[in-house]
Formats: C-alpha cells, structure tokens, sequence
C-alpha cells in the first residue's frame, strides 16, 4: 500500500477524534503497525517503533501547552525520521564516485542523474561506463551524458572494467569523476572481484550502492550483503516514486547502518533528491513542518481572531475567509490533513500567493449577494464579464475560481452529513485556537 496515503488517513482519523486518550493512543499505534507492515516496513522494526512510540506518547512529559494529540503526533514524527535514517550532505568539490549495484537496479539511470546534479552545482563532470558485460550499457549511458551536456569516456570492446578506469582517470581534467559499473543478477565473487578492480584503479571517495526502492525490505539485505565486502559510502535508493515499499526499502537500509545518499523519484534527470529523512516523512505525513506547524497554530490563535460570524452555509466569503487563514500556517495541504481533512482539490492544495490575490481580487469585484450564494454568478455570464473586468482578470479565471468553489463546496457538503463532525472539528480547532469561521452548518 502506499505509505503516505495511509499515513495520512490515520492523521486524519486521529484528528477527527473529539478525545484522545491513552486506549486512543494504543489503537492508533495498532493501525500504524498495520499500515507500516504493509509498506513492507520490516517487522522487527515496526515492534521498536511502536515500543518507542507508545512509551514516548504515554510517559513522556509532554512539551508545555501541547495536547496529547498534537504530543502523539510529534512523538509519531520524532519516530519516523528516526526509521528513516540520517539525512546526507553530499560533497561539493572535486571527487571521484563509482557506482555499483545490481542488474536495473539504476545504476546508469543514477549515473546521469548525479552528473547533472554536479553539473548543476557548476562542477565539471565526466562519466565513466565500465559496465563491460554489456555493449548496448555503453550506449545507453554514452546517450545519457549526450543528453545533460557532460563528457563520457570508455573504451568499447575492453573486457576489463579497472583498464578503462585507468585511461579514464590518465586523460581526464574533470571535478567530478563518476563511474557506472557492471551489475550481475545477484551478488557473486565475480561481481566483488571486478568491483574490487575497480575500486583499486579508481580509489573512489564515495562509493554509492544502488538499490531498487521497489524491492521494499530487500533492500536492506542487498545494503548489507553489498557493505560487508566492499566498503560502501552510502547508498542510493532508485524507484521511490514507485511508493508502494519505498518506506520499507529506506528503513531496512537505514537498519544496517547504512547511509542513504540520493533517493530517485523518477526516469528523468531531475527526479532526484539529496536524501533528507525529515523531509520524507513530512511529505509521507502530508505536512510541512510539524514544530513550525504546531508554533503556527497557537501563535495564530493569540495574535488574530476571525470573525465571529456563523454561516449557515459555505459561502464564497466564508471560503476565502478559511484559505487566507490557512495560507498563514504553510502549505495548504498540510494545514488540510492536520484538519483532518483528505482529499482535497489539488488545484486548492497547490494556490500560489499570486493566485490568491487574484482570487481576492474577484471577490472584491462581486456583491454581497454574490459572496453569500455563488449561484447568482455561475448561472450568469454577464455576471461574469462584469467581475471578471472589476477584477482585471481574464473570465475563464472567475470560471476557475467558482469551480474551485464548487468543489470546495461539495466536500463540505458532504462533511456535513456526518452529523458529529462539525462537532469534533470545532472542538479540535477550539484546541488549537483556529476558528471555524465559515465551517458553519
Ligand atoms: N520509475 C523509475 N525508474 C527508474 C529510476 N531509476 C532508474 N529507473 C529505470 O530502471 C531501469 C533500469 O535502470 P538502469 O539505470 O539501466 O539500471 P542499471 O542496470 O542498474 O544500470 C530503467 O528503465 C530506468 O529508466 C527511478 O528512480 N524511478
Ligand atoms: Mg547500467
């Protein structure tokens, strides 16, 4: 399953729940196992988490002012960056790296991705392919360096992988020196030996091992096969974008001891990430920052009070009332999953400060009737022009507004059909001192 979407479901029950006691505290944790386990999350591994997680959560002393829940939360957090591993701070200078892994683990892929990333950072780069167990390797990799702009060397028809490093490094004026080795369908003697060749020729400064992130746990077994009889650096995971076991794949390398380096989230070369673990998790809970987060909301909660006023329905205004409020805490999505609320827009997640204003922008140019029901304005394509010519924008943005609106409107719609709901969410953001504002039903 992916990791992300359920992590975020449990934040999102956990958050709805108008009380969290410590039998909350304990099912919660059984739904984490339960989702980790399925992400391939090595069980021995989930059992400390829990173990970790549920002493914290009930025996700690929680940090002044915070609830169980946003303590649970943070604990959860504090937890999963510890699964995940340490974060990586890749050199920047001149330096010389060999690749080597498995048959598609991406070890070519990663190759090219590398050099651009170098490449990026103003660092002159030369690829190297010693992957001399196949010919159409060369080729794939020569293409590769053809595409982002950076030398390539080899020599087609060597057998041996160490003599083309030699050459390589004899002629070459580069920073930053990257070499693609052979793979084989599993770790052998053969394997270790010409990597060891390699190895010796090159005498590398970081040697990264790539593994496939799709491979979950296994991952981890190939890291410590791999560590054990050549001294690896770090290691790069490929195929995150895979998610369905990358969380199990970072967290069985980040066990050995291992240190994760890159993290590939794509074919392309700009899908990949300099490995952070607390960015990852972030992104798998769906928010920003969770202590900033947690600042945010109290700080909102003293310095501004929305208006008081109760809609009886979701209104335009009570809309842009709640995303201007929202953007003060951060992304919007994040805000949106800690309200325990999933699933919304994408278009909504992703409104720039730009788009905003424009938004503010239209509802200036609307009447108060047209806030207070948005019918007025969608049946009306006078009604439109007009705004849309107040607002000094084009009419297919007013369009886009309103359809956001709608859309908006309709999971409101159907929050409020779940009669406890309004319930459990005032009083959640009573607890972090946010006002529910147009929320009303
Ligand atoms: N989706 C995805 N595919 C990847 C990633 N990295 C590599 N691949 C693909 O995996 C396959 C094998 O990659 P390659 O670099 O040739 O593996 P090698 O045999 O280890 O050199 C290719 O089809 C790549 O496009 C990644 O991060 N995400
Ligand atoms: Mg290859």
């Amino acid at each position: 399953m992916d990791l992300g979407k359920g992590l975020r479901q449990l934040i999102s029950k956990i958050t709805k729940k108008p009380y969290i006691d410590e039998s909350e505290v304990k099912l919660f944790i059984k739904d984490l196992q339960r989702i980790l386990i399925s992400s391939d999350v090595e069980v021995k591994l989930v059992f400390q988490l829990s173990k970790n997680i549920e002493k914290r959560a009930l025996t700690e002393e929680k940090k002044q002012g915070l609830t169980l829940r946003e303590h649970l939360l943070k604990v959860v957090y504090d937890e999963l960056v510890a699964l995940m591993g340490e974060s990586y701070s890749p050199r920047i200078d001149k330096h010389k790296v060999l690749l080597l892994g498995l048959f598609g683990s991406g070890k070519s892929t990663t190759a090219s991705k590398l050099a651009y990333f170098y490449k990026k950072k103003g660092l002159s780069v030369l690829l190297v392919g010693a992957d001399v167990e196949r010919p159409a390797a060369q080729e794939q990799l020569e293409q590769l360096a053809s595409q982002i702009e950076v030398e390539y060397f080899t020599i087609k028809g060597e057998k041996d992988a160490s003599k083309i490093v030699d050459e390589a490094l004899k002629n070459s004026k580069e920073n930053v020196i990257i070499v693609d080795s052979a793979g084989r369908s599993a770790f052998d003697g053969e394997l270790k030996d010409e990597l060891k060749g390699i190895s010796d020729s090159l005498k590398p400064d970081e040697s990264f091992l790539v593994v496939s992130g799709d491979i979950g746990q296994v991952a981890g077994k190939q890291a410590k096969e791999f560590s054990e009889a050549l001294p690896i650096t770090g290691v790069v995971v490929t195929k995150m974008d895979g998610r369905g076991k990358g969380g199990g794949a970072l967290s069985a390398v980040a066990a050995t001891g291992s240190k994760i380096a890159f993290i590939g989230t794509g074919e392309k070369k700009d899908d990949f990430e300099i490995y952070n673990s607390s960015k990852f998790v972030e992104r798998l809970l769906g928010i920003p920052d969770i202590e900033g987060l947690m600042e945010k909301m109290k700080h909102i909660a003293e310095s501004e009070k929305l208006e008081q006023k109760q809609f009886e329905k979701f209104t335009i205004k009570a809309f842009y009332q709640q995303m201007k409020a929202a953007k003060k805490m951060g992304p919007l999505d994040g805000v949106f999953s800690m309200m325990g609320l999933s699933d919304v827009p994408e278009e909504v997640l992703h409104q720039g400060e730009t788009k905003l204003k424009r938004f503010e922008a239209i509802i200036n140019s609307m009447t108060e009737d047209e806030r207070e029901n948005a019918e007025l304005v969608k049946k009306s394509k006078s009604r439109i022009d007009r705004i849309s010519k107040g607002a000094g924008v084009a009419s297919e943005e007013v369009r886009e507004f309103l359809s956001q609106f709608f859309k908006m409107e309709g999971m409101f719609k159907r929050f409020k059909k779940d009669r406890g709901f309004r319930k459990k969410l005032e009083k959640m953001m009573g607890q972090t001192g946010m006002n529910l504002g147009g929320f009303g039903g």
